[in-house]
């Protein structure tokens, strides 16, 4: 689908903009990023030689249902990591507040927005360019991870309940085949198949979790590769970003996102599918730049399972797309026709080769283990 929300021009962004306490007044603001979910737009504020960007979001409340929840685990998680010491080159993220000192503002649509500052000098990538930045980004969701080991106060917020629960995305494919509500489970024969072939890796860390065996950790829950800059000048990391699902998970779930989006030489919706395959050489940066940073927030068992992890999220984004497809793309943001089928496929054709290339991946964790 496309954006469920009213269209923004330049005039409703600047009187979004006019809620926050910003530096300099509204100039101009243009679509920014590629998420699946949220809008985001970039804004330019002007005063004098005050020139100072930010980013303003607007925030899907039919996907995240309780946005006041969900911005106090932003507040609560962007104000711990800003008081944390800062390494050279970190910058954590800012939450910029409206001038009644509120986390987000609510527009005459009903529509909630938030605003960071824009982060000047660091990049985003959508496939990694290169091995140091593999390293870098897994350290820095490492980093991430082990520095909200100590966040004070209450279990964070569910913000999408049971987000990462794979047995539960695993039956809601099975639900969505059965109601084939748009007609198309005829034409996905063999990706029905390949998916519900693998219905046991659905709950291979849910069953370790549930066993004891790895513990609830403060988790990202969408590390992606592009949702962590990278400073342009010195290729080390800056911040992660993107925090509508930060909540309690499993620090696997972080590591397994990294290796589906970091491994992959394609974008999500390639459709030349001999061009995916799992990079090993990433791979190796990853389990490295991981380990680094949070290995002593980490146990035995959960080292043993960073491959079955990898594994496991591309199986559950690719259940996703897939049931996504079926019924009618309703959920992920798209831009043509067969564009979340096309996805489903990348991300099977990416977890095939994870299988093809067990022995080798094994290989790699034990040097770091
Ligand atoms: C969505 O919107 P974005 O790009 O941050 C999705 C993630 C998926 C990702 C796949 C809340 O993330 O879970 O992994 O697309 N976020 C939500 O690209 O569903
Ligand atoms: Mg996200």
């Amino acid at each position: 689908m496309s954006s469920p929300f009213p269209p923004v021009d330049q005039s409703d962004l600047a009187n979004i903009a006019a809620a926050f306490e910003l530096d300099a007044p509204f100039d101009n603001g243009a679509l920014h990023g590629n998420g699946l979910i949220n809008d985001s737009f970039i804004v330019e504020c002007k005063r004098g030689d005050i020139s100072r960007r930010y980013v303003l979001q607007r925030v899907n409340h039919h996907v995240f249902q309780d946005v006041p929840a969900l911005m106090e685990n932003v507040q609560r998680v962007t104000d711990h990591l800003a008081s944390r010491p800062q390494s050279p080159n970190r910058r954590p993220l800012r939450l910029v507040r409206t001038h009644s000192g509120q986390g987000y503002h609510v527009d005459e649509h009903g529509c909630h927005w938030r605003c960071y500052d824009f982060i000047e000098g660091a990049l985003s990538y959508d496939v990694i360019p290169s091995l140091p930045v593999a390293r870098a980004a897994a350290y820095s969701f490492g980093e991430f991870q082990a520095q909200l080991v100590d966040l004070p106060g209450p279990r964070l917020n569910e913000t999408i309940p049971d987000f990462h629960n794979t047995r539960q995305r695993f039956a809601n494919l099975r639900t969505a085949i059965e109601a084939d509500t748009v007609s198309r489970v005829s034409s996905v024969g063999p990706e029905i198949e390949f998916a519900l072939a693998r219905e046991p890796l659905a709950s291979s860390l849910l069953d370790l979790h549930e066993a004891g065996k790895i513990p609830e950790h403060t988790t990202h829950n969408d590390t992606k590769i592009s949702n962590v800059l990278i400073d342009e000048d010195s290729g080390e990391g800056v911040c992660v970003i993107d925090f509508d699902t930060v909540m309690p998970g499993l620090g696997l779930y972080d590591f397994g996102d990294m290796v589906r989006s970091a491994t992959n030489p394609c974008l999500e919706d390639e459709t030349d599918l001999s061009k995916v395959s799992v990079q090993l050489p990433i791979f190796e940066e990853l389990v490295a730049g991981y380990l680094d940073s949070a290995r002593s927030i980490l146990n035995a068992t959960e080292i043993d399972n960073l491959i079955v992890s990898g594994r496991l999220i591309t199986y559950e984004i690719g259940l996703r797309f897939l049931t996504d497809y079926v019924e009618g793309d309703t959920y992920f943001r798209t831009d043509r026709p067969n564009q979340n089928l096309d996805r489903a496929r990348g991300q099977f054709a990416l977890l095939q080769s994870m299988e093809n290339a067990d022995a080798e991946m094994r290989q790699i964790v034990s040097k770091y283990a």
